[in-house]
This record gives C-alpha cells, structure tokens and sequence, in this order.
C-alpha cells in the first residue's frame, strides 16, 4: 500500500516557536514575547507592566486556568526573565540552511507561520511593514527552489500586543478587519509562491487558552464565546477574499487540535461524557468547516446565558464561506470516564484525560496512539466530507546528541512507523482524501505548552539548551534519514 503520487510529505513549524528575530525587522511584540520558559511541572509565565505606576510582575499561565494579570496592568517583556520566542530557533537567520536540510529529505511541503506583528507591528497599522513582507518572500522563494509548496498559517499563537492594549485582542468584533487587511496584504503580495493557508493555529485551543488562542486577558464564557465567533467570522472572509478577489488560487483551511475521545469504561454513563466532551472540540469545526452553529452549543449558550454580538450577515458568511479544507494536529488520543477512583491524569496537559493503560506515555505524559490517525481521519471526514490534512503529528524526547554530532532517536522512528501506517489505512482501505502530513517540529523548536528546549521533536537536532545556551548548530538525527526513505518510496517503504 502506497500513498497517492501527489501527497504532500513534510513538516511544520511555528514562527513564535522558531522564527526569533523578535526585534528585528521592524517587527512588533506580540503575546508569545512576553511568555517566559517554564519546564514539565513549573508552567509558564506571562510577565507585566502597569503603565500608571510602573509595577511589573508575573501570572502562571496554566491549561484550562484563568490568567490573573491584575487591573491596570498588561502582559510585557520585563528585564531579567528569559522569553523563548525572542531567540527561538533562529529560523531568521538560518531559513536558507534549514530549508535545504528540508529539500534533503525530500519535503513536497512545509507548514510555517507568518509573524502577524512582522507584518502590521501593531495589528492596526495603516500600511505593513515591507522588510517583515522581504523576509517572508526570501523563505518562499528558497521554498521554490526545492519544489517545495509552503502551508501557512496565518495565525499561531501570537496576536500583535497592541491588539490586546487597544481592543482586549480577539474579543473585540474590529480584529476581523484587522485580519481581513492583513490576509489580502498577504494573499497578494506571495499570489503565486503560496497556495495553501490555515487561518488560526488550533482554533479550539480558545476554549482553553484564550491569551495564546486570541490575545485576551478575559476567560469568562462570553468573552471566549465572542472571541470565537469572531474568528469564525474573520476565517470565513478571509475565504471570501481568497476566492473572490484571487481567482480560487488560493485554499484557506481550518486547523483544529483534534485527538479522538475514549470513555475510559463500557458503562453508557463514560460513553456519554466522552461524546459531550467531544463536542467542545467538534463546535469549533461544526461552525469553521461545517458553516453552522450546531445546536449543542446554542443550548449552552442559552443556558449559560450568553449572547454574542453577531449580525445575520455573519451567519450567511459562515455558511457561504467555510473551510475549503480541514487541518489538524493529532498526537494521540484522549482517554475520560466518571469512575473518579480511576482519575489521576497525566503530564502536562489536562486534555489527554485519564491515563489509557493499553497505550504507552513520554515523559511529559503525551500517549503515543497507533491508531489515532485512522480513527480521527474518519470521525472527521464522516463528518464534514471535505478534504483532510495533518498538519501536526509527532513525538516529544528530551534527545540526547552525541559527541559526533549523531542523535539516535529510535523511540521517533517507532512512533513515525504506526503513524504513518495509520494515515496509510485510512486512504487504503477507507477511502480518506487526505492531502498531506507535516511532521511537527520537524527542526527542533521551543515547546509551546512548557517553553522548553528539551522538548525536541525534530528529525534536526538544533544545538541549544532551555535557557538559549548553545551554538545553534543543526544536525541530522537518525530519524531523518528513516523519513527520508519513507517519502522516497511514497509511504510504502517503513521498515
Ligand atoms: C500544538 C501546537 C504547536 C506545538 C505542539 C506540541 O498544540 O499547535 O504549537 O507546540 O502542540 O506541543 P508542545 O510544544 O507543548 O509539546
């Protein structure tokens, strides 16, 4: 079993994680700059000002808990704490050198953000900035030299920080003309070098996370109901403007964060709790890819008493202008049931549910899944019926390089192995249309969820320790001679 001629090998990438060159450029700050490292048990950090008085001083940014920056003050880079996107992993500086390792193995594709604030520093400017625009066409046009075809996103947690002084970020309905003038700035400008756009980085992660989802300070349910619906809104006329004012060449796709929900037991009340719980995640596709307001979510808001500032003209957009495809990043699946005497839960992020005892963790506590690919590709192509994508999928290792500059990663080859043959049943014997795969972290970057350097991802090892010691050096591990053979031989060699 092969996969088809056309599909779209590669790996992806995110500016706030690996781009650095926070200052330069022209470049303003957004809400990942002033985001501190934090490490497996310590989480991170988003540091303050209060322009009145001058005090600074920081909030734990947790998973699912409310960010307590106090009244008056606002999330700013403070001296004396180390901010991992400032540096990344220097992709500014080394794009042509890593682009090239990426030509080696062979890439058809390769997913990657645009800074926002490298384009309107502010979010709200008049013009944008040119020599952020310069960069951005450097990359693509080093892209084109490899034959390899950029995935963009357009969005990836980070917001301008002047959007969230001036407006509360997403929360307020003028980001979506905000977003519209900075997706046709960019439409237009790399009209021909790019094809392939996401809008917002795992959309869903509003439910949780509203500052890295949208550059909020609010998490109460009506602010992060309405900062939604806007980005539903702003996703659905950058679709608009994509077809309408450049000839269909261009594709805009939702990017969801999606692992396939298991009730921990057959009791029918775990069964239940595993469908309504995944209903938080499939909202956010219903509406982006769907072009509706499921009726689930309207009941809540009803309950729940929120009401959102919408326009009838909204919901003709979203129904007129979904996704034209459905990305999503899926490393592995959720386990949730009612029996509390079974509830511990494990590492790091409080969505992985209970620990699965048929499936085996790293060491933050991520289960790796092999059949999490096929079971997500067809709970979600039975849904919507519109081409997939996995744009993140992959394995978190604290690697250990030797002295000869060689990183034996076995552990990533395993899990690429029933990966990949998941996704390989899915179009097989299922019948998925499944478009492409970009690894995650296909260099070595900066952990979102921990800002740790240490969780490494790559097929590339990058020379850099959690503080931003390290020569910046990238080497090859062994697993990126194993996805080299494996895109040369189409998917069908994984030995
Ligand atoms: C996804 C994000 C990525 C990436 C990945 C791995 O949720 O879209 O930005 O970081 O998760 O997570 P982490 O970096 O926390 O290991």
């Amino acid at each position: 079993m092969k996969f088809p001629k056309d599909f779209l090998w590669g790996g992806a990438t995110a500016a706030n994680q690996y781009e650095g060159g926070w200052n330069e450029g022209g470049k303003g700050p957004n809400t990942s700059d002033a985001m501190t490292n934090g490490a497996h048990t310590e989480p991170r950090k988003v540091t303050w000002r209060n322009p009145e008085t001058g005090e600074t001083g920081y909030v734990d940014q947790v998973f699912g808990s409310p960010l307590n920056i106090p009244e008056g003050a606002r999330p700013e880079v403070i001296d004396g704490y180390y901010y991992p996107s400032h540096k990344a992993t220097d992709f500014y500086h080394h794009f042509k050198e890593d682009i090239a390792l990426m030509g080696e193995m062979g890439f058809k594709t390769f997913r990657m953000s645009i800074n926002w604030a490298r384009i309107f520093p502010n979010g709200d400017d008049e013009a944008p900035n040119e020599e952020g625009l310069k960069f951005y066409d450097e990359v693509f046009d080093e892209c084109k030299k490899y034959g390899i075809e950029p995935l963009v996103t357009l969005s990836h947690y980070e917001t301008p920080l002047g959007l969230t002084y001036k407006y509360g970020g997403w929360l307020d309905r003028k980001l979506i003309g905000f977003f519209e003038t900075y997706a046709r700035t960019v439409f237009k400008r790399y009209l021909g070098k790019v094809k392939y756009y996401l809008t917002f980085n795992e959309i869903n992660m509003m439910e949780w996370n509203p500052y890295m989802a949208g550059g909020m300070l609010d998490y109460s349910l009506q602010a992060k109901a309405q900062g939604a619906h806007n980005q539903f809104v702003a996703s659905a006329k950058a679709v608009k403007i994509a077809h309408e004012e450049f000839n269909g060449e261009i594709k805009v796709g939702q990017m969801l964060a999606y692992q396939p929900m298991y009730a921990y037991t057959c009791d029918p009340a775990d069964q239940l709790q595993a469908l309504l719980a995944s209903h938080a995640t499939l909202f956010y596709g219903d509406v982006q890819t769907g072009g509706y307001y499921p009726d689930y979510r309207l009941k809540f808001y009803e309950e729940n008493g929120i009401k959102l500032n919408d326009t009838p003209e909204d919901y003709e957009l979203l129904k007129n202008y979904s996704a034209d495809f459905l990305s999503f990043s899926c490393y592995g699946s959720s386990t949730t049931t009612t029996h509390k005497d079974v509830i511990g839960g494990d590492g790091n992020l409080s969505f992985m549910g209970v620990k699965n005892p048929y499936l085996s963790t790293n060491a933050w506590g991520w289960a790796t899944d092999p059949q999490c690919l096929r079971i997500a590709l067809n709970q979600l192509y039975d849904r919507y019926r519109k081409p997939l994508w996995i744009v993140e999928n992959g394995i978190g290792w604290a690697d250990i390089k030797e002295e000869d500059g060689s990183v034996h990663d076995d552990y990533r080859i395993d899990y690429l192995r029933s990966n990949i043959a998941s996704m390989r049943d899915a179009i097989n014997l299922d019948g998925v249309p499944l478009m492409g795969y970009t690894m995650w972290g296909c260099i070595d970057l900066v952990s979102a969820g921990t800002g740790e350097m240490k969780k490494r991802y790559g097929f590339v090892y990058v020379d850099m320790d959690d503080l931003g010691n390290g020569t910046l050096q990238r080497s090859r591990k062994d697993s990126f001679y194993y996805y080299k053979k494996v895109i040369a031989s189409d998917g069908e060699d994984l030995d």
